[in-house]
């Protein structure tokens, strides 16, 4: 774990003393958007327009936010048109590599070994953070966006028109956007975002206001599941896809590493069999890969598990029936 200053990497973990042991997220960076006709998006400057073959993405499949990414990819039909590259699931002191573990695929593109040199190749003084996912662009040599909200409305509509990728699938209808924005973000501070507040919290009061207002949040996502299937009513959104890959998470890795403990995802009725059917959505288990996952978190965090333990449990075998 660590991040780059002026172009420099330093191996430090986060830094949570001025914040009495909190953990802030940082914002992603790189905010560009790739658009039908080439022109700037809703940040950042133009010029990344959709082709078949000029993106890359780069992704942990252990990373919540990454893996919203490899789905979009795949439930768009974008495989054939945007490359792909797993980091191992192991982050030491150099951060995010790319290596020979089962489940990683190496940076086939710039051939890199560590994603921070990615960050260098796009800005060589860069400070900042170094997260997956990331969206490369081979044409003008950039990275387009670090930011998985953005990516994946990138990937909802932009490509839309290459061979395969139609726009019948589509997870941002304009009708439902402020309903599913206004779900989004409750749902991104206190669960997507609150089960890191949690994890990474340095002191108690600091844990327990996330682990607080993480499980209120739960119960009120529970309690509307038991009126509608998905999260905006009758239709399957990007806010689903978004809740979905921190649900699958939890009961291997939050509910444990993070002391996310007062329920498990297992015992709400209506939040498992949702999370369930959407696990077993075609071509969605294949973008969840539980080893990296469980491995990235008790391996890479090495001051809240020293002894890098992986627990064998729980048994996740009625996911797959
Ligand atoms: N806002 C970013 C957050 C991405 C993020 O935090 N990714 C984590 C992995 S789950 C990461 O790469 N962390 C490395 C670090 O913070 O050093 C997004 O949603 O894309």
């Amino acid at each position: 774990m660590g991040h780059l200053a002026n172009g420099k990497w330093l191996d430090e973990w986060y830094d949570t003393k001025s914040t009495g042991g909190k953990f802030a997220r940082t914002q992603a960076q790189f905010r560009n958007w790739v658009t039908m006709d080439g022109s700037p998006g809703p940040t950042g400057s133009g010029g990344f327009i959709p082709e078949s073959g000029r993106y890359h993405l780069y992704i942990s499949h252990a990373c919540p936010w990454a893996n919203r990414t490899a789905i979009f990819r795949t439930l768009k039909g974008l495989e054939p048109h945007i490359g792909i590259s797993v980091v191992d699931a192991y982050m030491g002191a150099e951060g995010w590599t790319f290596g020979q573990e089962a489940g990683s695929k190496p940076d086939s593109l710039l051939g890199k070994t560590r994603a921070y040199e990615i960050y260098l190749e796009a800005n060589p003084t860069y400070t900042g953070r170094v997260t997956v996912p990331i969206l490369w662009d081979t044409q003008l040599h950039t990275i387009v966006s670090n930011e998985s909200a953005d990516i994946i409305r990138m990937f909802n509509s932009a490509f839309n028109g290459l061979e395969g990728v139609t726009a019948d699938t589509n997870f941002y209808p304009a009708e439902l956007a402020d309903e599913i924005n206004a779900v989004n973000d409750p749902i991104y501070n206190d669960i997507n975002n609150g089960v890191y507040k949690a994890g990474f919290a340095t002191s108690t009061a600091a844990y327990e206001e996330a682990v607080t207002a993480l499980f209120e949040r739960l119960d009120w996502v529970e309690e509307k599941l038991s009126r509608q299937p998905y999260l905006v009513g009758d239709r399957l959104t990007e806010a689903d896809w978004r809740l979905f890959t921190t649900l699958i998470r939890f009961d291997p890795v939050y509910v444990g590493h993070f002391k996310c403990n007062i329920r498990r995802i297992a015992d709400y009725k209506n939040i498992y069999a949702y999370m369930k059917k959407l696990y077993q959505h075609p071509g969605v288990a294949k973008t969840i890969n539980f080893d990296h996952i469980k491995r990235h978190y008790y391996t890479s965090h090495k001051t809240i598990n020293p002894t890098g333990i992986v627990p064998l449990g729980p048994d996740l075998s009625d996911l797959e029936r």
